[in-house]
Parts: C-alpha cells; sequence; structure tokens
C-alpha cells in the first residue's frame, strides 16, 4: 500500500523488515506526517525551541540549554500495573508479571493505535542500546508521537544514521512502537502533555517478537522504550536465550592507592541511591582511593574468555530522580546538570531557576511547584519522582572506560534494598549459589519511583521485579547457570545504606561515606578483610571496616553491623510463601539454601 506521506526523508531505508514495519505502523496510527531521526544537535535543537514555542517546554534561567517540562498529574511515573509481559501462556511470564494472551493483547491494542496519531508528526528513532562498536550492542527503532521522547532518546541512547548503516539490508531489529495516546481531531488545540487516561494505558512486551508496544504515557519508562522495555525486559529474556544477562545495576571504578582497578556492579531497587552510589566522591581522595562512573541503572553482563563477568553499560545518559539531589548528596550530579538537561516535574523560581527537596537547605521564595501552582509551602514543591535527562558524558566523574565496547571485568556484585530494619550495613555471602539466594530474596520498601503505596516492604529479587522479561523462577534458573559458566565469577555482597535505629534515625552517613564499604568487599576478594560469619553470611566487625575519619558512635556501629536471630527467623516463613508462588519453576538450590538458613537460624523452612 502507498503511505499517506513520504517516509524516506533524509536517507535511504534498505531494510525491506523496517521499511514494510514503518509502513503498518503508519497504516494503523495515521499520522499527519513522518520524520526520520538523525540524532543531531540540529534536530534536537528544532524539536526543543518549537517545544518552547507551543509552551510546553521551559528555558530555565542560568543553566544553558535546559528546559523544563510539566506532566500531566495522571503520568509521573512508571504504571506498573499497566506493564505486561505477553506470551502465549501464563507460565512463561510467571506470577511476579502481568500477562495477557499476546493475540488478544494486540488485538485491544491496535484498536488504541488505529487513527492514534491523527494531527501528529511520526518519529521514527534508529538507536542503539551500547557503543555501535560493541558485541553487546543491540540496534532497535522507536516510533514515537512525541517530540519530548525523540529529545531524551537523543540524550539517554545513541540516536544515529549509523544505526541503519549497521542494521544492513536483512539486519533484524527490536521494535519499539509508542503512542502518547491523544489523536488530534482536526483544528484541536493540543494538551501541553498529551496523554491518554490510565486504564487506556499499556506497557506491553512481546519476548517472542522482540517487540514493544507502549501505549498512553508520555513519562520516563514508559515511553522512553530503550531504558526499561527494552534494556531490562526484553534484553533479559534475550540474554537468557542467548547466555548472558540484562540487569538493573550501575558500574562503578574503584581506583585503589597505587592505581589498581576494580569494577563494581550493584543492583538497588529504583530511587533507592544507584546514581549517588555510581557518582560517589571520595572522602579519602586524599589517599588515593577514587570512584568513578561507568553507569548509574543498566548493565548488560556477560562471561569473558577470561572467566571472569564483564559489564557494558547500555545507556548514553541518565534519567535520574532530582530530589535528594544536592551538593552535599552528590556534587557529581549536581555539576553534570549544570546544561543540556531536562527537567521533568521539578518546582522553578518565578525567574526560572529550577528548585527541589534537597537542592538547597531553604526554599526560595516565590516559587511555583511541579504543576505550576505557587508553592503551598506544605505539599512537595517538586514531584517525589521529577527527573533529570542528561547525557552521561557531561558527568566529571565518568570513567574513560564508560564507553569500551568490550565493557569492563567485575569484581563484586552488590545487591542492597531500603530496610529500616533487618538487615545489616553489609554482608557477604558464602558462594555464587548463595549470593543468588541472598538477591533472590532481597525485599526493600517501595518508592515513589512507580505509582502505588509507598513505604511498603516487597520482595524485589535482584531489584528486578518490575524489570524481567520471563518467569523469575527461571530467571533464578538462569542466574544459577551464569554462575557455573564463570571461572572466576565476581563475589557477592548485600548492602543496606537505610537502616534505622530505634529513634527512627539513620544510623549510617551514607552517600560518599559509602565507600568504606566497597573498600572492604575489595579487601574481602583480596583476602585481607575479617569478618564473622553469622546465619545469614559473612558480616564485618567495626574493626574490619576502614572507619578512619568518620564519626559514627561504636553504638551506631554496633547496631549497624547486628544480625538479629528472630527478627531473621521472621524473614523464613515469608520467603518461602515467596518461593512457593513459583511452582516448579523454583530451581531447587534455592529452595536448599532456605532451608540451609532456617536450620542456622535454628528454626523449621516451612510457610
Ligand atoms: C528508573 C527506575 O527510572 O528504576 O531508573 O524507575
Ligand atoms: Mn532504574
Amino acid at each position: 500500500m502507498e503511505l499517506p506521506v513520504r517516509v524516506k526523508e533524509s536517507y535511504e531505508v534498505n531494510n525491506e523488515k523496517l521499511g514494510r514495519w514503518i509502513r503498518d505502523v503508519a497504516e494503523m496510527c495515521q499520522p499527519d506526517a513522518i520524520r526520520w531521526c538523525d540524532g543531531s544537535p540540529g534536530e534536537y535543537d528544532r524539536l526543543m525551541s518549537d517545544m518552547v514555542r507551543r509552551g510546553t517546554a521551559t528555558p530555565l534561567a542560568k543553566r544553558p540549554n535546559s528546559f523544563l517540562f510539566r506532566s500531566d498529574p495522571s503520568d509521573v511515573a512508571r504504571v506498573e500495573d499497566r506493564t505486561f509481559i505477553s506470551c502465549i501462556t501464563y507460565d512463561e511470564v510467571g506470577p511476579t508479571n502481568n500477562w495477557i494472551n499476546c493475540d488478544d493483547l494486540r488485538r485491544t491494542m491496535t484498536e488504541l493505535y488505529r487513527g492514534c496519531m491523527h494531527g501528529r508528526t511520526m518519529y521514527v528513532i534508529p538507536f542503539s542500546m551500547g557503543p555501535l562498536n560493541s558485541p553487546m550492542a543491540k540496534i532497535s527503532i522507536q516510533v514515537t508521537d512525541s517530540p519530548y521522547v525523540v529529545c531524551s532518546m537523543h540524550i539517554m541512547t545513541r540516536v544515529s544514521p549509523k544505526v541503519l548503516e549497521a542494521l544492513g539490508a536483512d539486519g533484524d531489529f527490536i521494535k519499539c512502537l509508542h503512542s502518547v495516546g491523544a489523536p488530534l481531531a482536526p483544528g484541536e488545540e493540543d494538551a501541553l502533555w498529551p496523554c491518554a487516561p490510565i486504564e487506556q494505558k499499556y506497557i506491553s512486551h512481546f519476548p517472542h517478537d522482540d517487540e514493544i508496544w507502549s501505549y498512553g504515557s508520555g513519562y520516563g519508562g514508559n515511553a522512553l522504550l530503550g531504558k526499561k522495555s527494552l534494556g531490562l525486559r526484553i534484553a533479559s529474556a534475550m540474554a537468557r536465550r542467548e547466555g548472558w544477562m540484562a540487569e538493573h545495576m550501575l558500574i562503578l571504578e574503584l581506583e585503589l592507592p597505587g592505581g589498581e582497578l576494580h569494577y563494581v556492579a550493584a543492583a538497588f531497587p529504583s530511587a533507592c541511591g544507584k546514581t549517588n552510589l555510581a557518582m560517589l566522591v571520595s572522602p579519602l581522595e586524599h589517599k588515593g582511593y577514587k570512584v568513578r562512573t561507568i553507569g548509574d541503572d543498566i548493565a548488560w553482563l556477560r562471561p569473558g574468555p577470561d572467566g571472569r563477568l564483564w559489564a557494558v553499560n547500555p545507556e548514553a545518559g541518565f534519567f535520574g530522580v532530582v530530589p535528594g539531589t544536592g551538593p552535599e548528596t552528590n556534587p557529581n550530579a549536581m555539576a553534570t546538570i549544570r546544561t543540556n538537561t531536562i527537567f521533568t516535574n521539578v518546582a522553578v523560581t518565578r525567574d526560572g531557576i529550577p528548585w527541589w527537596e534537597g537542592k538547597d537547605k531553604k526554599p526560595p521564595k516565590d516559587l511555583l511547584d511541579w504543576q505550576g501552582r505557587p508553592w503551598n509551602g506544605t505539599d512537595k514543591a517538586a514531584h517525589p519522582n521529577s527527573r533529570f535527562t542528561v547525557q552521561a558524558r557531561q558527568c566529571p566523574s565518568i570513567s574513560p572506560k564508560w564507553e569500551d565496547p568490550q565493557g569492563v571485568p567485575l569484581s563484586a556484585l552488590v545487591f542492597g534494598g531500603r530496610r529500616a530494619r533487618l538487615a545489616p550495613l553489609v554482608f557477604e555471602a558464602r558462594d555464587w549459589e548463595h549470593g543468588v539466594f541472598v538477591a533472590a530474596t532481597m525485599g526493600s520498601e517501595t518508592t515513589a519511583a512507580a505509582t502505588g503505596n509507598v513505604g511498603v516492604v516487597r520482595r524485589d529479587p535482584m531489584a528486578m521485579l518490575p524489570f524481567c522479561g520471563y518467569n523469575m523462577g527461571d530467571y533464578f534458573g538462569h542466574w544459577l547457570r551464569m554462575g557455573q559458566a564463570l571461572e572466576s565469577p565476581p563475589r557477592i555482597f548485600h548492602v543496606n545504606w537505610f537502616r534505622q535505629g530505634q529513634d527512627g534515625r539513620f544510623l549510617w552517613p551514607g552517600f560518599g561515606q559509602n565507600l568504606r564499604v566497597l573498600l572492604w568487599m575489595i579487601d574481602r576478594i583480596k583476602g585481607k578483610a575479617g569478618a564473622v560469619d553469622t546465619p545469614i553470611g559473612k558480616v564485618p566487625r567495626p574493626e574490619d571496616l576502614n572507619l578512619e575519619g568518620l564519626n559514627v558512635p561504636d553504638s551506631d556501629m554496633k547496631a549497624l553491623l547486628a544480625v538479629d536471630r528472630e527478627e531473621w527467623a521472621a524473614e523464613v516463613p515469608e520467603i518461602r510463601a515467596f518461593f512457593d508462588r513459583f511452582g516448579e519453576r523454583l530451581p531447587p538450590p534455592l529452595s536448599h539454601s532456605l532451608d540451609a538458613l532456617a536450620q542456622r537460624l535454628g528454626v523449621t523452612a516451612t510457610a
């Protein structure tokens, strides 16, 4: 069939599958125009100027080339309830994912997509996750009707005509289809943040087809499909097929005095400090301990020919939570977002200075809140899930290795949650299998990164609960198998920066001081640091940590490292109940690890 508008604009599309897909999508969505994106600064500037003219974007003062966007109040976070992994059978996606049979879901969404781009331009974005010259790179095409998404994809991924060259005439690509789901009638004025009502929002993944269909939201992980949808959900399913892993992890580089380098990847649930840890400023820099950033959210891991696990950051930018980012908590992030940054849902002064809780001690006068209303001084001025979008290369702590096509070899994997009680500051798993058990059973209090209740403890295995593209029972099995494929696997640790005293005070200063915990890990790996064996794993004594110059009272240190048998015993039936949800898909070694934990704690392992 003939297209309603020209498909080819700036370059030839000689990949037949791509041409056909774009034609089919255009026929279904019926945009007024189609534009192929080239990822150039000129394209970014043109789209941004257009959004400023229409009032969607506001230029910020004193921050060159930076803009404020305000989303619709109904569209402020990932919508986990409306996120689907769609295969033929429920068993393939398992109990922790939302499932709809793929044919049914495609039928429902096709009806929504029909004519959904009326009055809008359809942008075609060729992008790569991972440096294009990396063996880990994945080529993808996102179609979207949101210019905000195009600009964000410029920052977060590698958008370039070179991607089409790499695709060639018959290469395969991951299909990412996105629409804000708000067609315009002729002459109808557009909303400042068009989106669809919640019951029409769908973030759907078809792992068998390497395809994503997102409808109705323009925000973050719902709409920037390279990130959670491709980088984690589709990638995790591909990784299982291909023998690698896609994980919700930051990657950092740790330099020791004398220049020895170690790489650490760490998985924490959303809004639990991955960006802060990745950009940590070393309090022991004068002693030669430095930290540099490789990535802050996603790690693609594969066994290297040397038997170690190698990590690549597939993203090109940071989509970070703004509140809580300040000169003390994360000076590197503050420096990163001084220019060329998109801010979404922060507060702003009347003269255009952005503001958020945690930026500085006192809010300025005359503040407009994230919805543009005069701030009432009581509610949050910035939305708790307000975000910055900025290129990684702007980060002062970025490592020269961050775009290495081979990635970096990992010394340690770290898992952690937000737990007011229970989990000590740090402990080490006995071996890979026990580490997989520790990671599979980690719990964390929920945050504002997803819609729903905040502060409720939920099991979030490997921080992947919302991001695993297949049955998590099988995912645990894949983790166990990967360990067997590694001759020198990274050591596995668990941390909790958020433990509180009886008085509700955080016991650990966190942020830069987390370096001391990383140093203990490296010393453990080198056989240089002590630890006590406890039922949950190996825990340092205060004297095993480098606490030089740090002012944490002895009683707090003791409380931070305490393992309370009764509290842990209470976890056992909860873990058992969680495991039971996977039925026969639960790998037996995990069940055995639970039995062994119960035995060490002196309790029985039944629910
Ligand atoms: C994110 C998230 O945006 O985890 O990184 O929600
Ligand atoms: Mn994340």
